[in-house]
């Protein structure tokens, strides 16, 4: 009984004395406070994407708050004002379209709140109106399903129609993919974009515009070419409706490589995806605790991704996170 008394004496006596020793904060560390504000839920990879923020944030301790703009970009920049106003230690977010930020972004700068930039990037003159950025090279995607175009066709001689389905006016990945893709096909005169319109990013929207490329040139389209796999199954659909079978009587190249595109292929319908992570998210955390300790951060990550044909889909699709 005595010998108890007098361990629990010495414990208590030593926690003590390093409290006398620590500084009070390492007691009580207030969580960091990141105010994140996302494009919307356009699609399957934007919820993948926001599923990995939110549970990392949580795994880090962060206490995030979370905002979705519904793709509109007036709704980031008020959720980006009211984080300044909430004085969060720092602001993440993903960018709708990629010009219009600089005002916003000063305001931040003001205010000593650091920004991170994840996913799709902005188009401001100066660079230290942002720390980071953390995300994939759009445009090498756009190229690489240009180069599995090529390799597919390579010995055909006649011309390859293709229509392109964009994503979201003015983003950073719709201009991007287009770019990186025209760049490789421009090589060889047979590849014709013959239509090119925008389905937004959604499922409803590339049905809906691949239907009006359908009406406009019947049996002469080779290829469909989407910024997306959501896109590109929206497609699909039309594609069936007017009785033809996609990845046979079209070539459905798209990107992004989430599971919806793996089922497309197992089942014979899309022919290839190439990938583009959504899971961002520990990567993202790391970045804002090593922004607020002041540690220095690199000025962009990218993203290291892959291509999926769909000879290969069957075997993937059990190892895929999203
Ligand atoms: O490809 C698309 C989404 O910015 C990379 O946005 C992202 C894109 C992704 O809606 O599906």
């Amino acid at each position: 009984m005595k010998r108890i008394q007098r361990r629990t004496l010495v414990a208590t006596l030593a926690t003590a004395s390093l409290a006398v020793l620590l500084p009070a904060t390492s007691f009580a560390q207030k969580p960091i406070v990141l105010g994140f504000s996302q494009v919307g839920a356009e699609s399957e990879w934007r919820t993948a994407n926001t599923e990995s923020v939110k549970a990392s944030a949580k795994d880090a301790g962060i206490d995030l708050k979370f905002s979705d703009a519904q793709q509109k970009q007036e709704n980031q920049i008020k959720a980006i004002r009211s984080f300044i106003a909430q004085k969060v230690d720092v602001i993440a977010f993903s960018p709708v379209v990629e010009s219009g930020w600089e005002m916003v972004l000063r305001e931040a700068k003001a205010a000593k709140i650091p920004v991170v930039l994840t996913d799709r990037s902005v188009n401001v003159k100066d660079d230290s109106l942002y720390v980071s950025f953390l995300g994939s090279d759009f445009v090498e995607e756009g190229r690489k399903a240009g180069r599995w175009l090529v390799e597919k066709t390579k010995g055909q001689s006649g011309t390859v129609n293709i229509v392109e389905l964009q994503g979201t006016v003015g983003s950073a990945p719709a201009i991007d993919r287009k770019k990186g893709f025209e760049e490789i096909i421009k090589a060889d005169p047979k590849f014709k974009i013959v239509r090119s319109q925008t389905g937004d990013f959604t499922r409803a929207k590339g049905k809906e515009v691949m239907e009006a490329f359908l009406k406009a040139e019947g049996k002469n389209i080779n290829v469909l070419y989407a910024h997306n796999d959501d896109m590109a199954i929206g497609a699909i659909q039309a594609i069936e409706e007017a009785g033809l079978k996609p990845a046979k009587d079209i070539t459905i190249i798209s990107v992004d490589a989430v599971k919806g595109a793996f089922e497309a292929m197992i089942a014979g319908k899309m022919n290839v995806s190439v990938e583009c992570s959504p899971l961002l998210g520990p990567q993202l955390m790391q970045i804002v605790k090593d922004v607020k300790a002041g540690k220095p951060v690199p000025k962009r990550i990218v993203t290291q991704e892959g291509i999926f044909p769909m000879e290969t889909a069957a075997q993937e699709f059990p190892k895929r996170k999203y």
